[in-house]
């Protein structure tokens, strides 16, 4: 027997509507650089080119393209009969791996520039976010439980050092500004990784152990998506223009 596990109408239509909304957000990203003067434009361009990865990965996978087929085979052992297998294939969206690998680092360097990280900092922090994509891709292309979760807790431990990265070394750094840019860091900063920790928790419930559906598991990330990327630049530059009135967070 084989069962095929992938998107439905919902998980279509929720692709289709996050694209919708990454293609809005990038050209008011846009419109919001050009208002601001050139010299100050650091945090509005690279805000700006976020969410145009993610509107061209979401339109590959709403189109089927950036989606591959897991073979999981299950077998059910019974006492006084020969082994019964049973065929699974779950869809496996990787271009959201191809996505994540560029925008976290460019998420990752707004907050690090946001903070006054210096180089080396943040170089360990992006480093160790694409070390943490990049492992997670190989966990959900691997079938077999073992080596799955053990690529799963390698990208969990390179996400802990992203976490110190910025919970440590930003939160203390970013004292050093006025104390306006300290208090709005530590707001964004959490709110970031409260957000990125659901991530995991998503992943191990629906493509890790298979919990959830896929229509659910398309649902629960374009949520996150939408905060993670959208709602996290307006935020972040509206608080800039509004900040920089005043002072400067640059
Ligand atoms: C994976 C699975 C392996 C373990 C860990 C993960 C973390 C993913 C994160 C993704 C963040 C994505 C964002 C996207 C923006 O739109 C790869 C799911 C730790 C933190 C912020």
């Amino acid at each position: 027997t084989a069962e095929y596990q992938k998107a439905g109408d919902i998980g279509n239509r929720t692709l289709w509507v996050v694209f919708v909304i990454m293609l809005i957000s990038s050209l008011a990203f846009y419109i919001m650089a050009f208002r601001v003067p050139v010299q100050k434009r650091m945090f509005h361009i690279l805000t700006a080119f976020i969410t145009p990865f993610a509107m061209i990965s979401y339109f590959a996978m709403a189109v089927n393209d950036g989606v591959s087929y897991n073979k999981i085979t299950i077998t059910h052992s019974q006492k006084h009969f020969p082994d019964v297998h049973e065929t699974v294939y779950r869809e496996v969206y990787w271009a959201r791996y191809v996505d994540w690998c560029l925008t976290t680092p460019l998420l990752l360097l707004d907050l690090c520039l946001l903070a006054g990280l210096g180089g080396a900092h943040i170089l360990v922090a992006v480093v160790a976010d694409i070390i943490m994509i990049m492992t997670g891709l190989f966990a959900a292309f691997t079938v077999e439980s073992g080596p799955k979760w053990g690529w799963y807790a390698m990208a969990c431990i390179a996400y802990l050092v992203v976490v110190y990265q910025l919970g440590y070394n930003g939160r203390g750094i970013v004292q050093n500004k006025d104390k306006k840019t300290a208090t709005f860091f530590s707001a964004i900063a959490g709110f970031t990784l409260v957000l990125w920790t659901v991530y995991p928790i998503i992943w191990g419930i629906a493509d890790g152990s298979r919990n959830i559906n896929v229509d659910a598991e398309i649902v629960a990330y374009a949520v996150l998506d939408v905060l993670a990327k959208p709602v996290f630049g307006f935020w972040l530059l509206f608080t800039h223009d509004a900040m920089s009135q005043t002072t400067s967070i640059e």
